[in-house]
């Protein structure tokens, strides 16, 4: 009797799983869902044209599918240097007019071969004292926002992407992008403290101050050579 109980309950507990089985898959008939607009994948705030292969000002510049590629007059400017650009192409970057100057053909291969790099330091995620929250920000991770400060190309305008949005423009970023030259050009890199607080730049272990508001400053532990108005020195690499 107890082994004929045993499969009774076995069959019924069979017999159940076979319709939870069939609930399973037993999908629901499918419905049409409003999706609503296509939301656009990158920001606005990025001129769709920078992502197009183009040419300016003789420089011929890749496609990029990035949501926030390079400028593309940027890239002109730093391959040509601010001052082998049209106006208008200046005008399209946020680099001051003397950011990277070019001269000097000393090979004689058409292309300029002294070049004069001038850089000054920027606080990101800072905070002024009337304002809480950080005035240029730069994220290092998702919503990690530690203050630091970065040498970045000699700007003008807002370091600010816009008037509402408060990250930083892309120039000022870290970690900064690789200067790349030719082999036997003379590169000057000039740093301009246009801060109010003495600042300095590290290279090979070596340290030197710039004492005021609009002091140059050579690059430390090399040679430095007076600039004729006695305020601005250079260094040559
Ligand atoms: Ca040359
Ligand atoms: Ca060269």
């Amino acid at each position: 009797m107890r082994k004929k109980l045993i499969t009774f309950t076995g069959g019924a507990a069979l017999l159940l799983m076979h319709a939870w089985s069939q609930a399973a898959t037993d999908l629901p008939p499918s419905a049409k869902v409003d999706m609503g607009p296509v939301e656009e994948v990158c920001s606005e705030f990025t001129d769709p044209e920078w992502r197009k292969e183009q040419v300016i000002d003789g420089v011929t510049i890749q496609e990029s599918k990035l949501c926030n590629p390079d400028n593309p007059a940027d890239i002109a400017a730093f391959v040509k240097g601010t001052n082998g650009v049209s106006m208008e192409t200046l005008m399209s970057t946020q680099l001051a007019a003397d950011a990277i100057t070019m001269s000097d053909d000393f090979d004689g291969d058409g292309d300029p071969d002294k070049i004069i790099i001038k850089l000054e330091v920027v606080e990101l995620n800072g905070h002024s004292p009337d304002i809480k929250e950080p005035t240029t920000t730069f994220d290092i991770a998702p919503g990690i926002q530690p203050t630091f400060w970065v040498f970045a190309p000699k700007t003008r305008d807002m370091s600010t992407k816009s008037l509402y949005e408060l990250e930083a423009n892309p120039l000022l970023r870290a970690p900064s992008p690789v200067i790349r030259v030719e082999q036997d050009d003379v590169v000057w890199l000039v740093l301009e403290n246009t801060h109010y607080l003495p600042h300095s730049i590290h290279q090979n272990l070596c340290h030197q101050a710039a004492p005021t508001r609009h002091h140059v400053l050579p690059l430390p532990c090399a040679t430095a050579y007076p600039y004729p108005n006695g305020l601005a020195r250079y260094f040559r690499r």
